[in-house]
């Protein structure tokens, strides 16, 4: 089945033709190739998919030398459908039971046409030369799902280098074949904005986020240039709050609680902090052929 573009396809469009594109997001000025030399694959030890299903927590970018690469566009999404649609994540993973895996990914065209294709890859995960993992860190050392997902990114888009840097939209909808619609802060109506990211939110849409690409948001504790997974959005005493998840889970603004990454912002100050947030439409998938 054909469908033509939705009105979030659109208005991304109009949006790009006013030179309002969203920016690919990676955290980090060093680049990258250079830090891969050391990254062997090893299988991984009475691993499992899933270990208590899929959990924001189990989301974790590796950060210094050879651990980091720059896919906090991928990992925010990945944390952001565990928020929401955990079940698409275990959807999206086949164990074929013979140490390989099967990830289905999803691309748009910009005719607004979905497509689909299987990623088949090996359960064997990247480890840096000192026994660390690289890329996606494991909270578990038995739960693979983040690291297979990753692998299958990098094997559909031709090696891990080239997910260093991307825009989080297209990870949400490579993994929940759903659109998604963007909106950008700079000069946002915050009555607009508040509305449609209350019900994006509290229809279990997966959110993400991408910080300014400003390095004096590092004084505030806050990533530049940087996925983040928007973790909800709720309304107290007429004030919206934003609560985000950088997937470092690490860097955070002081007086978060816990150093774990997750803070909560007002409206006011994400629009100051953030250049976009996208979320899925909840179209269903239009696959072609
Ligand atoms: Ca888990
Ligand atoms: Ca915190």
């Amino acid at each position: 089945m054909r469908a033509g573009p939705s009105n979030a396809v659109m208005q991304d469009r109009l949006k790009a033709s006013q030179g309002n594109a969203p920016q690919p997001v990676r955290a980090n000025p060093a680049p990258w190739a250079a830090q891969n030399r050391s990254v062997r694959f090893e299988p991984v030890s009475r691993g499992a998919l899933f270990q208590d299903g899929a959990a924001v927590e189990d989301v974790v970018q590796g950060q210094n030398g050879s651990r980091y690469l720059g896919d906090c566009w991928l990992l925010s999404a990945l944390a952001a459908i565990a928020n929401t649609q955990p079940k698409v994540l275990e959807d999206a993973i086949t164990d074929h039971g013979d140490g390989t895996y099967t990830v289905r990914l999803h691309k748009q065209d910009t005719r607004g046409l979905m497509s689909s294709e299987d990623v088949r890859v090996e359960g064997t995960l990247p480890r840096t030369a000192d026994g660390q993992d690289a890329y996606a860190q494991r909270s578990d050392p038995t739960e693979m799902w983040v690291g297979i997902i990753e692998k299958a990114f990098a094997s559909w888009k031709g090696g891990y280098g080239t997910l260093d840097g991307g825009i989080p939209s297209d990870a949400l909808t490579a993994l929940t074949g759903q659109s998604s619609e963007t909106v950008f802060m700079k000069g946002a109506d915050s009555g607009e904005l508040s509305s449609s990211m209350q019900e994006a939110a509290s229809a279990q849409r997966p959110m993400v986020a991408a910080s300014r690409a400003d390095l004096s948001l590092k004084k505030g504790g806050i990533v530049p240039g940087h996925g983040h997974t928007i973790l909800n959005v709720n309304e107290e005493g007429g004030t919206t709050y934003i609560t985000l998840r950088d997937p470092f889970a690490m860097y955070e603004p002081s007086g978060n609680d816990a150093q774990d990454g997750v803070f909560k912002l007002t409206l006011e100050e994400f629009q100051h902090r953030f250049q976009y947030a996208s979320w899925t439409t909840g179209d269903a998938a239009s696959t072609g052929r």
